[in-house]
């Protein structure tokens, strides 16, 4: 088997801003983690400063040999009261896509991963249509800035994921304490209380899409004339959803209210960037747990690094746009096992290029170990270590082997 990746691959790490900058006080997240009965298991605190740091982590990057680094800029920094943007804010990520380019990095920049502005939820937040234009407004803002220095964007992180929690992880109602004192701290009511994560509704549905369409136009209408033209897509959460015999219509309809449809609403757009950690079980009544004798990582997903395999071919076969794996990895404390995840996965991912895929780039998740959102800074899924009491980072095996991949442009 021929282990070459086609030439101009875009190989990278992701990360996202509140899970590496620190101190994003003005977002609905950092609010959340400090109401008393909150449900983050830590404050992102300072997290790994990338705020400050990330001239020397963006040359570790370009160290180990990548040609890309998808980032994302903080809404919640970029326009801190409705409709009043930071110049100071945009020009900091400006600045990061200079430093990139200036390493030889292609950036790959999302403009929506998780968090956003307070006064975005005291609003309605991701339940309010309004939501959709306020996101196009700031999409054309960010590339007014930054967009002739950008390789592509993401505009919304797994648009998706509210959807995947309200079904499968968060049965939590109105009456929660959490609730009701994040909506009290975030000028809501529980009743409407709609950051990002918790719009898991039909509607909550509607409007993240509706802000997807309305900041490609934005970003299309940004961008044009002499400079070519900017890829602009989305990013999807795809386990490899698996039906044990019987639960295929059960999987089925789950896969269609998960995935499918909002595979189908990227239409038009320039590419889907797909998102994969492990797979799901399903059987007549619903989804499974792991099964019996299949190591479980510290997320307790499966370690099942095929499954990106699957998930390409599925988006494929839905959209037949071109793909890039805008995250892919795994959390473990046994850094061995992570080489083997990127091993295996790589693989499939050669094999879904061999097939003639249309494959552009693959981005591990994650260049450091970072906060995890709820679960806080324990699950560690960084190539780079990060310690927190100096934030001094160290470079992990897996990221030692990865770089040699990335360097020959082949699996080594
Ligand atoms: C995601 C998230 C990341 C997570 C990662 C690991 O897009 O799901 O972007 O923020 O940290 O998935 O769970």
């Amino acid at each position: 088997m021929n282990n070459e990746f086609p030439q101009g691959f875009l190989w990278g790490t992701a990360t996202a801003a509140h899970q590496v900058e620190g101190n994003n006080t003005n977002s609905d997240f950092w609010v959340m983690e400090h109401v008393p009965d909150t449900v983050f298991t830590d404050p992102s605190g300072d997290a790994i400063d990338h705020y400050h740091r990330y001239p020397e982590d963006i040359a570790l990057l370009a160290g180990l040999g990548f040609n890309s680094y998808r980032f994302s800029v903080e809404w919640a920094r970029v326009e801190p009261e409705d409709g009043r943007f930071s110049t100071a804010a945009l020009d900091h990520y400006r600045r990061m896509a200079e430093t990139c380019l200036a390493h030889g990095l292609k950036p790959v920049v999302t403009y929506h991963h998780f968090t956003s502005p307070r006064w975005l939820i005291s609003q309605g937040g991701w339940q309010n249509m309004e939501t959709a234009a306020k996101f196009g407004r700031y999409a054309q803002k960010v590339t007014q800035h930054l967009g002739d220095l950008i390789e592509a964007v993401c505009t919304i992180n797994e648009v998706n994921i509210p959807r995947m929690a309200a079904m499968l992880w968060m049965a939590g109602g109105t009456g929660e304490p959490f609730t009701r004192q994040a909506a009290q701290a975030l000028h809501t009511t529980p009743q409407q209380f709609a950051p990002f994560m918790f719009a898991g509704t039909a509607v909550g549905r509607d409007v993240i899409l509706a802000a997807h369409h309305q900041a490609r136009a934005a970003i299309k209408a940004e961008r044009h004339g002499s400079q070519p033209p900017l890829p602009v897509g989305l990013t999807i959460a795809m386990s490899d959803m698996q039906a044990v015999p019987g639960g295929e219509a059960a999987r089925d309809q789950m896969r269609w209210e998960l995935q499918d449809v909002f595979l189908e609403a990227t239409r038009d757009d320039d590419f889907v960037g797909v998102q994969t950690y492990s797979r799901e079980r399903y059987g007549q009544e619903g989804p499974l747990d792991p099964e019996e004798g299949v190591e479980l990582t510290q997320m307790n997903y499966e370690f099942w690094p095929e499954a990106i395999g699957a998930t390409l071919r599925r988006a494929h076969a839905l959209t037949g746009l071109p793909l890039m794996v805008t995250e892919n990895g795994i959390g473990t404390t046994d850094d061995g096992r992570r080489l083997a995840y990127y091993q295996t996965a790589l693989q499939n991912v050669l094999a879904c290029l061999q097939d003639g895929l249309d494959v552009r780039g693959y981005f591990a998740w994650s260049a450091f170990d970072n906060f995890e959102w709820m679960l806080g800074y324990r699950p560690t899924f960084g190539l780079i270590a990060v310690d927190r009491s100096t934030q001094q980072r160290a470079i992990k095996p897996s990221a030692r082997w990865l770089s040699q991949v990335v360097q020959a442009n082949r699996l080594v």
